[in-house]
């Protein structure tokens, strides 16, 4: 079977950049690939252009080896990784395009044995229309759709399953599952992951692939949502949600997850929909999470609105602005979505403290608002909204807090 010696990577965002930097740590030559100038130039200068625990130090290590490049361009490779953002559009529609372009990116540089994988979280169907895709553009190569087991490129979808905070460690440690169009397909991109990967490799077809990732952050999801909509039970009944989550789970078979102002981040926040999309009346149950999960932050804009009524000049340190702790990830962040409604609602002076960015997002920016450093917000602040639960937000002083409304929508003071 082939040996890879190099390899190229469509996209360097969350999952491409960590992906080419293991790679590249592990003895294969990397070249990556994105469309944003500034991110190629950030990486070539072995700078990661995005925040993740201890992808700085291996960056720099293995672009002063000379063993990740990042460029604008596809170049010739033994396998290519697709590893491109899967937004949504009206409707909740999965949008491609963004695979479509990187697949049309790479043809012209595709040739016979190359590997091609799929890395994206995909909506059903997706590796077999990449394979369609490619074959549009070469007609001179034979695709596992057309040819099977004798196909020149084989094709498969891994998807990522890696965790922001920790994606160093679980791309290395976790389980993968890997999707093959063809056996010969799932074995060859088994012989890829193999360089660097310690956890078990599952093989299936392509289509189980794509839906056990869809499940996964699926399933995350209503299990959050059953969270936040007791919560929001508890607010009215005047229970404390925290103490009744920790009660409850002391039973052996319980294990109800946390609260929080809303579901963010560009998977969890948006996958589930990708699976409505596919059939929409065999899935109340995963649309109603995604709708309980999206109305969490109108419920906290409420809250702080009825606080603030009873204050004659309220200010309020809105805490944290990613969508998660001790990430820089702003998006689909329900932070983002509770920040700009107050400010729209003219609830009162907003001072935004978000330790992580250097500047806020443009909706935010446009509105007025200022960041603020964290000891001056919450000392001159009469609401404290805490929406993050960032480790520097936990060691607050007391004393500070002491006589102000606080708004804890994480649970975490
Ligand atoms: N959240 C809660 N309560 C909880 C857990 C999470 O409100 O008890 C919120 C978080 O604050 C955040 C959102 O949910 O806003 C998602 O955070 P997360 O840490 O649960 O997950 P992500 O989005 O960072 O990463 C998920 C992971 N999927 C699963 O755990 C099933 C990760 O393994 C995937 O690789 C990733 O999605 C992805 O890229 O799909």
């Amino acid at each position: 079977m082939t040996r890879f010696s190099r390899v190229c990577v469509m996209g360097m965002g969350y999952i491409g950049l960590p992906t080419s930097a293991v790679f590249a740590d592990n003895g294969l030559d990397v070249v990556g690939v994105d469309v944003k100038p500034a991110a190629v130039e950030s990486i070539n200068r072995g700078q990661p252009h995005i925040v993740e625990p201890e992808l700085d130090v291996l960056l720099r290590q293995v672009v002063q080896a000379g063993r990740l490049r990042a460029a604008l361009t596809p170049e010739a490779a033994d396998a290519f990784i697709l590893a491109v953002p899967t937004p949504f559009m009206a409707g909740h529609e999965p949008d491609t395009s963004h695979i479509e372009a990187a697949a049309r990116a790479i043809a012209p540089v595709l040739a016979r044995g190359n590997l091609v994988i799929l890395e994206s979280t995909s909506p059903i169907g997706t590796t077999e229309r990449l394979s369609r895709w490619l074959a549009d553009a070469r007609a001179d190569l034979t695709f596992p759709h057309q040819a099977g087991e004798l196909s020149d490129i084989r094709i498969a979808h891994c998807p990522e399953r890696v965790l922001p905070g920790h994606i160093l460690r679980e791309v290395v440690e976790n389980d993968r599952i890997i999707g093959g169009l063809t056996r010969k397909c799932a074995q060859a991109a088994t012989l890829l992951y193999r360089v660097f990967a310690k956890g078990q490799i599952h093989l299936t077809n392509a289509r189980t692939a794509e839906m056990a990732k869809l499940a996964e952050n699926a399933f995350r999801d209503v299990n959050i949502a059953f969270a936040n909509e007791l919560s929001m039970i508890c607010d009215k009944l005047r229970i404390n949600v925290w103490e009744l989550i920790r009660l409850a789970n002391m039973h052996p078979r319980v294990d109800i997850l946390r609260p929080g102002p809303g579901v963010g981040g560009h998977c969890i926040a948006v996958d589930p929909w990708f699976i409505v999309a596919a059939d929409p009346e065999r899935s109340p149950l995963i649309r109603t999470a995604r709708e309980v999960n999206e109305a969490k932050p109108g419920f906290v804009v409420d809250k702080v609105r009825r606080h603030a009524a009873t204050l004659k000049q309220p200010v309020i340190a809105c805490l944290g602005l990613s969508y998660k702790a001790d990430v820089d990830d702003l998006r689909e962040s329900p932070a983002v979505t509770i920040v700009e409604e107050l400010a729209r609602a003219e609830v009162g002076e907003l001072l935004v403290v978000e330790p992580h960015v250097n500047a806020l997002p443009e909706n935010l920016a446009k509105l007025g608002l200022k960041l603020w450093d964290f000891d001056r917000a919450t000392e001159r602040a009469n609401i404290l909204l805490l929406l993050v639960d960032h480790a520097s937000f936990l060691t607050v002083d007391h004393d500070v807090v002491k006589d102000k409304i606080v708004v804890d929508t994480r649970g975490a003071w």
